[in-house]
């Protein structure tokens, strides 16, 4: 298949009832590479009447595709697992083009993920066994019947691995699909449009639609046919995807945003620890929602353990994300570099000092214009400073210190965020005891970001509403109905 997205000035169209037709407005927006600043393609400034189109051609797809037998689905999904697999590389190339993130990351986290979700996806509904339920006199059978057709908007950071995880579920329970990426990362979503196009999925299954979120994005939420939006993205949007969507009764799955801690207790290994804490704060250039900002310390070992975390932040290279050597790329954007500039000089009005980092880098060509921020550590913010509370999503991470478990329980509990985090210990049952105290709904002892995709994965308070992953993405993306038989 000679793909058309070399990423490169590519004029990029709507993926519409397995078409690739331009917006009806004929507006378009500019896509840059965070990296270089250079323009790299323009997608659709999609409006109301896009979506329609692409709601029309859903649903006039949706009695056949959710009739289809489950095993004729599941070979859809390992079809398209495939054709992915023949272009990982090119996966990677354009994840790391359309964010800066390093190519070796796009390469061992992006690429690799996409597929995994697809792969994953049919394995977990061939599982799937019947759901009958006897009584004495009667038999009850649980029938699941797809939702209908389903909104998918998703973010910048992890494009296509978040946008096919969605996908994946909702297809293989026989739904049809308007998605939005997000208008900064739309080169991926583009090429599995291409991909599924080449290997025939039937029209109108999957339409992707490119644009702005309060534009594209929003006629998504307002839609009368669309019966389920699953989000991923900031908290601030979620509170507008809910307020939109639900009192229209639409299922809603809200995957938002996070403020983590990791938690360094005083049996650590603190050379493993200070890898595993360097890793959770700074992967993606600290844009992961699971990402590890808040680093709390028993005082026992502080003074032992920030220099190892500084050597190893220190050790981070920082570069051209084409290189194999580079450890962190750039932020998603300019804007996105201002804000997280703004956070830094926010942490010392609140009188936090910089342990390292704590600027904007500049690269030699072609990196001169690129939005690069040196991995930052900060020491001495309050635990309910602005800045150790709210989400930064960039290369910034504060250390606090703690006397107790009860303490680093209670810090880590100190955050309108519930998502993830992360406990070192020698002890893994004494990490597990403190737990299961934090309310997160994802939480790792010695390790971080090791994912099993059976668990189900999501947050509470500001960090979202429902969970995705195995079970709970099939259930997501499904209608129960029980049908209860009396005995004759
Ligand atoms: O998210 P947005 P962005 C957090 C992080 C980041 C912030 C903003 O704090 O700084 O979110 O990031 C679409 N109706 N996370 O800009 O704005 C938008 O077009 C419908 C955490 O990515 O929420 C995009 O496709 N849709 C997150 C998607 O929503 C709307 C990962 C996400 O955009 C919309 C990324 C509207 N009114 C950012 N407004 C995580 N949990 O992983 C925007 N959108």
């Amino acid at each position: 298949m000679d793909l058309r997205c070399r990423g490169v000035n590519l004029q990029i169209e709507n993926f519409i009832g397995g078409k690739f037709i331009p917006p009806l407005n004929s507006k378009y927006l500019e896509n840059y590479n965070p990296a270089t600043g250079k323009q790299t393609s323009k997608i659709p400034d999609s409006t109301a009447n896009d979506i329609q189109l692409a709601v029309d051609a859903a649903q006039q797809a949706l009695p056949l595709w959710s009739k289809l037998p489950m095993a004729e689905r599941i070979a859809w999904l390992r079809n398209i697992a495939e054709a992915l697999e023949s272009h990982k590389s090119k996966i990677a190339e354009l994840e790391s083009m359309d964010t800066g993130k390093p190519l070796s990351l796009a390469q061992r986290v992006d690429a690799e993920r996409s597929i995994k979700n697809f792969e994953f996806f049919a394995e977990h509904a061939e599982q799937l066994g019947e759901m009958v339920f006897e009584m004495a006199d009667a038999t009850n059978y649980v029938e699941r019947k797809a939702v209908g057709t389903v909104g998918l908007i998703t973010p910048w950071n992890l494009p296509l691995y978040l946008l096919s995880w969605k996908i994946a579920p909702a297809l293989v329970m026989g739904n049809t699909i308007v998605a939005k990426p997000s208008e900064l990362t739309p080169l991926t979503a583009n090429l599995l449009a291409e991909i599924v196009s080449s290997i025939g999925l039937p029209d109108g299954v999957l339409n992707i639609v490119h644009g702005l979120g309060p534009t594209a994005g929003q006629a998504i939420l307002e839609h009368p046919k669309i019966s389920a939006i699953s989000f991923t993205g900031g908290t601030e949007t979620g509170k507008i995807v809910a307020k939109t969507a639900a009192p229209m009764f639409k299922k809603l799955s809200l995957e938002l945003g996070g403020k983590n801690a990791t938690i360094i207790l005083d049996d650590a290994d603190l050379d493993i620890a200070a890898k595993g804490a360097a890793k959770a704060a700074f992967t993606n250039s600290g844009q992961v929602c699971l990402c590890g900002s808040r680093i709390l310390v028993a005082e026992s070992i502080y003074d032992q353990f920030i220099p190892r975390l500084i050597a190893e932040v220190e050790a981070m290279n920082v570069g051209n994300p084409s290189n194999e050597d580079t450890d962190v790329g750039s932020v998603i954007s300019m804007d996105h570099m201002e804000k997280v500039l703004s956070y830094i000089e926010l942490a010392k009005s609140e009188g936090g000092i910089i342990k390292t980092g704590g600027k904007r880098l500049r690269l030699p060509p072609p990196n001169d214009n690129g939005a690069f921020i040196k991995p930052t550590l900060i020491e001495g913010l309050e635990i309910n400073s602005r800045t150790a509370t709210e989400e930064i999503f960039g290369p910034v991470a504060s250390v606090h210190k703690f006397s107790t478990d009860v303490e680093a329980v209670s810090m880590a509990n100190r955050t309108e965020y519930g998502l993830a985090g992360s406990i070192w210990t020698s002890k893994p049952r004494r990490g597990k005891a403190i737990a299961e105290q934090i309310d997160s709904g994802i939480l790792w002892v010695n390790t971080w970001l090791h994912r099993d995709l059976r668990t189900p994965f999501g947050g509470v308070k500001n960090s979202g509403v429902g969970r995705e992953g195995g079970d709970w993405s099939l259930n997501f993306f499904s209608e129960l109905s029980n049908i209860c038989v009396k005995d004759d």
